[in-house]
């Protein structure tokens, strides 16, 4: 029941493909529920996840395939454990698989070199279809960036006329506001006190005048503008 125990943070554990000739390194792993094992390709290869009793072929549920990534290549593939049950992997590339590329991820009663030498007498390795089970990653993948590619070119000459319209538009807007808003003050006080008139009056007056200047501006500034 200790084996079902989650640890508490979660390990990446990394295994160098085809570093050195057709192995993995390491090629026995020891990980934790949860763990993320990486391959990290160095050259043209592929990691698929395999049977014990059907060395060099996919397992018939589950798994992953990291497809095969070209040499050169620095993308890494990663899968995350997800029992400690054994789980036994090989390259499909060729015959790396009866060559003894192979390796194995929490080993049990069943070895690697047991594996191995069973793999040695299959007469082909199976490649799945298409790469699955497991998350692609890197920094110089050329089969990424070449999808992804974006163009910044367009936002950078749209922003600054953008920019000088909305001055323009805030401008007239103010000198239109402050017309409008000087018309309504003058408005005002002339419907609502009775007993003040006179200077009343001349407030409404000076008020008019500010008003008819201010909308004479705002007009002015249209014709220029
Ligand atoms: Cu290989």
């Amino acid at each position: 029941m200790a084996m079902l125990a989650a640890k508490a943070s979660a390990e990446t554990i990394i295994v160098e493909v085809g570093n050195n000739g057709l192995n993995y390194s390491p090629n026995i792993i020891k990980a934790a529920v949860g763990d993320v094992v990486q391959f990290h390709f160095n050259a043209k290869h592929s990691v698929v996840a395999g049977d014990f009793k059907k060395p060099c072929t996919p397992v018939a549920n589950g798994g992953f395939f990291s497809g095969f990534l070209p040499t050169g290549d620095t993308s890494t593939f990663s899968i995350t454990v997800k029992s400690t049950d054994p789980v036994f992997f090989y390259c499909a590339v060729s015959t790396h698989c009866e060559d003894g590329m192979v390796g194995v991820i929490n080993q049990g009663s069943d070895t690697l070199d047991a594996y191995r030498s069973a793999a040695a007498q299959v007469d082909s390795t199976v490649t799945p279809s298409a790469p699955f089970g497991g998350n692609m990653g890197g920094s110089s993948s050329s089969i990424s960036s070449t999808t992804t590619s974006s163009k910044p070119s367009s936002m950078s000459m749209s922003a600054p006329m953008t920019g000088s319209e909305t001055s323009l538009g805030s401008v007239t807007m103010t000198l239109m506001t402050s017309a409008s808003g000087s018309h309504s003050a003058c408005g005002s006080p002339s419907s609502a006190p009775s007993s003040g008139n006179q200077p009343g009056a001349a407030e409404n007056l000076k008020g008019a005048i500010a008003g008819v200047v201010a909308f004479a501006l705002a007009i002015a500034g249209l014709l220029v503008f």
